[in-house]
């Protein structure tokens, strides 16, 4: 069920996709019939089963209403995502960790392969599956200078699956990509910007916000239907990868998480973070 809230009549509207939806708040401008999605599970929107399944609900709602085109965003003033909740990964439960990781295929096949345009408007640090979904989009504009993005999994001893790395390969060259994934590097706004990571640098996330609202505009001109089908034939190698190979790649994700040595790692990892306050 739907429900459609008025906050400036003839503007803008908020639009709550079921009642549940807590983690992520959808507001559309009825004029450009531009959607932005804006994460808020505080303090890092760390990417759990639930956030996870609300995005893939909205995307779905975004694509079943033709949406004009999307800015995924963040309610946190410094951070994008921290990526994957690690939580659910360290000591897992068996049966959630497959929904996890399931729902997280899921949301990226439907934001990886959406025939609307987006934008993502990376307001703070943008780490791992953080970076993931930025790179999903179609545009990235980065607020500077002090925030960081990138694959950073092998520092936490993992390792980012094949279409994370074919998100980053479509992006950046590929030499600088095998660089970035094996080192796990976070990359400044500013390097990211140098790469081609991000396509442009904003001052704050208002600046981020208009600056994705005149790409979208400039993509709404062009035919609607040439425009889709271009991206998603782009992207059809990869999309069809994944959804050919879903149970394998599920399979191998529990199998390396089980690991006595990625439960160390990601042990020691979750206690640095917390020795870092
Ligand atoms: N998962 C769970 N909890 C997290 C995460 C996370 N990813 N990130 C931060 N938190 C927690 C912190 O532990 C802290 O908890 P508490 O308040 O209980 O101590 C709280 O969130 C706030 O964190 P910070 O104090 O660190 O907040 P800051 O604003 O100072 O920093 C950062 C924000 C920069 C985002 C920082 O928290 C950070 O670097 N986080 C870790 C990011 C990261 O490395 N994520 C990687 C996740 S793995 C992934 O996404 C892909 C996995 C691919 C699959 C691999 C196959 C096996």
């Amino acid at each position: 069920s739907s429900v459609v809230i008025n906050l400036n009549p003839g503007v803008w509207c908020t639009r709550n996709f079921s009642s549940s939806e807590k983690f992520v708040d959808v507001s559309m401008n009825e004029k450009t019939g531009i959607s932005t999605v804006t994460m808020q599970r505080l303090p890092v929107n760390s990417l759990n089963l639930e956030l996870l399944q609300e995005l893939s609900n909205v995307f779905d709602s975004l694509e079943k209403d033709k949406c004009k085109g999307m800015i995924l965003t963040s309610a946190s003033p410094t951070v994008f995502s921290a990526g994957l909740d690690i939580l659910e990964m360290y000591k897992p439960k068996p049966d959630r960790l497959k929904d996890f990781w399931s729902t997280l295929q899921d949301t990226w096949i439907k934001l990886f392969g959406s025939s609307y345009a987006t934008v993502a408007a990376i307001n703070g640090h943008s780490p791992a599956g953080g970076c993931l979904l930025a790179l999903s989009c179609e545009y990235r504009i980065m607020v500077g200078p002090k925030y960081t993005i990138g694959l950073n999994e092998t520092q936490l001893g993992i390792v980012a699956p094949k279409w994370f790395q074919y998100s980053m390969e479509n992006v950046i060259p590929k030499r600088q990509a095998e660089l970035a994934l094996t080192m796990g590097r976070m990359f400044s706004t500013e390097e990211a910007y140098k790469v081609g990571l991000v396509d442009e640098v904003a001052t704050d996330k208002n600046d981020a916000l208009v600056k994705a609202e005149k790409f979208l505009s400039g993509m709404s001109k062009v035919p609607t239907m040439a425009r889709t089908l271009a991206k998603l034939s782009s992207r059809q190698e990869a999309l069809e990868w994944l959804k050919n190979n879903k149970e394998q790649d599920l399979k191998q994700f529990l199998g390396f998480v089980n690991l006595p040595a990625v439960q160390k790692g990601l042990d020691i990892y979750l206690e640095s973070l917390k020795k870092k306050k």
